[in-house]
């Protein structure tokens, strides 16, 4: 009998390889998105344009139990992926108030109405790496204590929580991904990674000359996101459910992001490169290091893109999206 899906966040970076995976996989894949968003397809949907038409989509928000509890009661999905979230570290400083409500508070009303409408269905919560926070051991596995520094870290480290004692507490099955930073061409803008490629391959052509950054030295395990999604995939596959540690094993500063993006396009950082107070944060996590190997064993789930190819594709994704934008042609045309 065909699966049903349904991903919260879809049309977010995460969502849009996840759909793809489950498409491929014979699912019938339906997707939460708000209502501004079906209205303005071309800018909010791009991430999933080239496979929307077999998608359902279900207008919603995180913010509202009855919108949830309404899609989900429509959808009876027998696995629900709780992808959507206010993902943007930096931006819950700003607004922690509305980083809550989104990320804590819709937590609270995916896991309600799935308990509620269909208690069988199969819950996959993301969790993250910003929840190790300050670290309390080098690398980090399921075992290191959590000491959130931003009020994302907190809402996830709630949501966490949240998700274990509906587990514990009713039975339900409920997996929690302890992601670490991952990354592609489909990346938004905003997150440090992302903004290096993209200024980089505008440098290139001539359309930027500097690129003012934060805190240089800070240290992420960086891995791909098509890996993750096939985690997150795996970790609903179970037999129970558990929480895994996701992550390379392999850390590198932002300093060497730069160097090696700019090198990709020979290209010199330290010409390019400032560093401007405005991009520190309040509270920084210095250090991520993960041991995934609670999921390599029970999972069989092995990183496919280390470092050096992450920087590559994505520099050579967004070469190619400014040659695109100024023939006016995109792929395959
Ligand atoms: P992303 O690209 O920022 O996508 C977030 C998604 O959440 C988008 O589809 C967004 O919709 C949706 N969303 C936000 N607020 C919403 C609301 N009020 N109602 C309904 N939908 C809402 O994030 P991602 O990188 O794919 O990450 C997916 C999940 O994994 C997130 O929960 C993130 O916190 C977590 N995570 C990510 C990483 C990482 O390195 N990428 C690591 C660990 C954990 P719009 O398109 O309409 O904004
Ligand atoms: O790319 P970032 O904004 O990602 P961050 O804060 O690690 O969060 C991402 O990964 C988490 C998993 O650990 C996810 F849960 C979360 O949703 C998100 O996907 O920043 C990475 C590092 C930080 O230390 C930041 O201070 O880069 C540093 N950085 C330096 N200059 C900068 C900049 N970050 C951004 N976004 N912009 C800068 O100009």
């Amino acid at each position: 009998m065909t699966k049903r899906a349904l991903i919260t966040g879809i049309t977010g970076q995460d969502g849009s390889y996840l759909a793809e995976l489950l498409l491929k996989r014979g699912y019938e894949v339906h997707g939460l998105v708000r209502r501004v968003a079906l209205e303005d397809p071309a800018n909010r949907l791009s991430r999933i344009d080239d496979f929307r038409d077999q998608l359902h989509l279900h207008a919603g928000s995180l913010e509202s139990f009855p919108s949830l509890f309404a899609v989900v009661n429509a959808v009876q999905p027998d696995e629900l992926y709780h992808l959507g979230a206010q993902s943007f570290v930096s931006y819950s400083f700003e607004d922690a108030f509305s980083t809550f409500r989104t990320n804590i508070d819709g937590t609270h009303f995916v896991l309600e109405s799935v308990k509620q409408t269909c208690p069988g269905c199969r819950v996959y919560f993301a969790g993250s790496s910003e929840m190790f926070g300050h670290v309390k051991a080098t690398p980090q596995d399921e075992n290191t204590p959590f000491h959130p520094r931003s009020p994302y870290g907190i809402s996830k480290v709630t949501g966490f929580d949240l998700s274990r004692n509906y587990r514990e507490a009713y039975g339900m099955f409920i997996s929690c991904g302890i992601l670490f930073n991952h990354e592609s061409p489909r990346r938004g803008f905003e997150f440090v990674t992302r903004k290096i490629t993209s200024h980089v391959a505008k440098i290139k052509h001539g359309l930027a000359d500097t690129l003012p950054l934060g805190n240089l030295e800070a240290k992420r395990d960086w891995g791909f996101a098509g890996d993750y999604v096939e985690a997150m995939y795996l970790m609903v596959q179970q037999e129970t459910a558990s929480d895994f540690v996701v992550a390379t094993g392999e850390t590198h500063t932002v300093r060497e992001f730069c160097e090696q993006a700019f090198a990709a396009v020979d290209l010199d950082y330290r010409d390019y490169v400032t560093e401007n107070p405005e991009f520190y944060r309040p509270a920084e996590v210095h250090l991520l290091l993960g041991d995934a190997g609670k999921a390599k064993a029970e999972l069989n789930w092995e990183p496919t893109c280390r470092f050096d190819r992450l920087v590559e594709m994505m520099i050579d994704a967004d070469m190619e999206l400014i040659r695109q934008q100024r023939t006016g042609t995109s792929a395959g045309e």
